[in-house]
């Protein structure tokens, strides 16, 4: 019985070389080199095409690659039966960490101003507001979620979090469910949305949430693109309603050249880097999911086909 390893990632080879290493007594084969797929029982994947996993005739568990689920969520024709479960990997989750601390940083101490005075070699200073006096939200308290939150607090930040079933985190002021939402937006300087991509949070960045944050926020997405509402946002980074989105995921990536966000003068882009994934651990991690499986256990970070994650 073997396993189907199912990636477009330019490193999908070192990925493949690191699987098998992981695991030395299976039988990995990276499509579309499979040689039977009757044999095939675990699919390592990331986006396959809608319908393929459904003729898998003896597939019994589905592995994300990554953290996101979405990509196989997506098809509406994945077998209702095979579990799915993703990637944890606590690589991952510091890297997330590190990447909003930067850019939170950045923001509140103003130093693109001071990159900008610079090239005109103008002394001028700014005061920042007190790190204690600002107020942070990352929304969505997954792994990655309760990590960059935590971080936060550490960095002295007011830090708070919003998730949809309530959570207690130590140093974070944790929010919950539509009543939650509403209170916690009305002092968030910095809004992070980490939330999984489902139908309950598609679009949820849009006219409604900027317009109860207070004037001046900044919005980091690392989530998804759809997460984020395109024409809401230019209308409130232009009103001032907000002072800058951070921008990760893309609905189309690579972002294409002659999208609006590249030109924007509030809009930072960078390319889906906030949490790479690192191959070395989480092959590991991946083999101890399979294995798990193998001794008729549940494997860790199984996903509910209920909630989408
Ligand atoms: C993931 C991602 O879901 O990289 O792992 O976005």
């Amino acid at each position: 019985m073997s396993i189907l390893f199912y990636c477009n990632w330019p490193n999908a080879d070192e990925w493949l070389t690191l699987l098998r290493q992981a695991m030395p007594e299976e039988t990995i084969e990276s499509w579309p080199g499979v040689t039977n797929i009757d044999a095939v029982e675990i699919a390592l994947v990331w986006a396959t095409p809608t319908g393929f996993l459904s003729k898998i005739p003896n597939l019994s568990l589905i592995l994300s690659l990554g953290a996101g689920v979405d990509h196989i969520m997506a098809d509406k024709d994945i077998p209702r039966d095979v579990p799915i479960a993703r990637v944890v990997d606590p690589i991952m989750a510091d890297r997330m960490a590190e990447y909003i601390a930067g850019q939170v940083l950045r923001h509140h101490l103003q130093l693109d101003r001071y990159r900008d005075q610079a090239g005109v070699k103008t002394w001028q200073r700014h005061f920042p507001r007190d790190a204690g006096k600002t107020t942070t939200t990352v929304l969505g308290l997954g792994s990655l979620g309760q990590r960059a939150a935590e971080y936060l607090s550490c960095l002295g930040f007011r830090s708070c979090g919003w998730s949809r079933n309530p959570k207690t985190i130590p140093g974070v002021d944790c929010y919950a469910g539509e009543g939650g939402l509403g209170e916690v937006l009305a002092k968030s300087q910095h809004l992070i949305c980490l939330l999984p991509l489902t139908d309950d949070t598609f679009g949820i960045l849009n006219k409604s949430l900027f317009d109860q944050l207070p004037e001046g926020a900044q919005i980091i997405n690392c989530a998804r693109g759809h997460h984020l509402q395109d024409d809401a946002l230019f209308a409130a980074l232009d009103s001032g309603q907000l002072s800058e989105a951070v921008l990760d995921v893309f609905v189309t990536e690579p972002l294409p050249q002659d999208h609006r966000f590249w030109t924007h003068p509030n809009i930072v882009v960078t390319p889906h880097i906030s949490s790479l994934s690192e191959p070395t651990s989480s092959a590991q991690i991946l083999a101890q999911q399979v294995a798990d499986h193998r001794a008729g256990k549940i494997p860790e970070n199984q996903i509910s086909l209920d909630t989408g994650y």
